[in-house]
């Protein structure tokens, strides 16, 4: 099996969406392997998107991510469960977003884009460790 991680930022808990995108992947025939509640710190926010620490969305990113609480979980499904799961997300511009995906459903601004999901197998690996240091992939 193959494990990716899923955040619902905060806009998705602030708008009480968490159920409905949890439903989503369970639906799916995914499976929700460990999960937590919290205001994501800034140090473990920067980490988490180091990648874009050299662009000027950078601060705002981070500033949003940690404006109050996300829901943080691993989900669990067949090879390449990450690309899945980026599917089902929608394009990072959410004016860009298919319906049917979640972003394309729920949401309109790049800013407050919903959801974030692991963009490769290794990043999986990165941030599931990240995240969750004690859970064993
Ligand atoms: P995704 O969230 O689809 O993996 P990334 O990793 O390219 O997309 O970007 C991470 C986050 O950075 C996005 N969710 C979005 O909120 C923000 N972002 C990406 N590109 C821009 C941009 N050009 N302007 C503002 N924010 C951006």
């Amino acid at each position: 099996m193959n494990k990716t991680l899923v955040i619902i930022k905060p806009d998705g808990v602030e708008r009480g969406l968490v159920g409905k995108i949890v439903s989503r992947f369970e639906d799916r025939g995914l499976k929700i392997r460990i999960g937590k509640f919290g205001t994501i710190s800034k140090e473990t926010a920067q980490k988490h998107y180091d990648e874009h620490k050299d662009k000027p969305f950078f601060n705002e990113l981070v500033n949003f991510i940690t404006r109050s609480a996300s829901f943080v979980f691993v989900v669990e499904g067949p090879e390449d469960t990450w690309s899945i799961v980026r599917k089902m997300m929608g394009t990072t511009n959410p004016k860009d977003a298919d319906c049917g995906t979640i972003r394309g459903d729920f949401a309109t601004e790049m800013t407050e884009n919903i959801v974030h999901g692991s963009d490769s197998a290794e990043s999986a690996t990165r941030e599931i460790s990240l995240f969750f240091p004690d859970f064993v992939l």
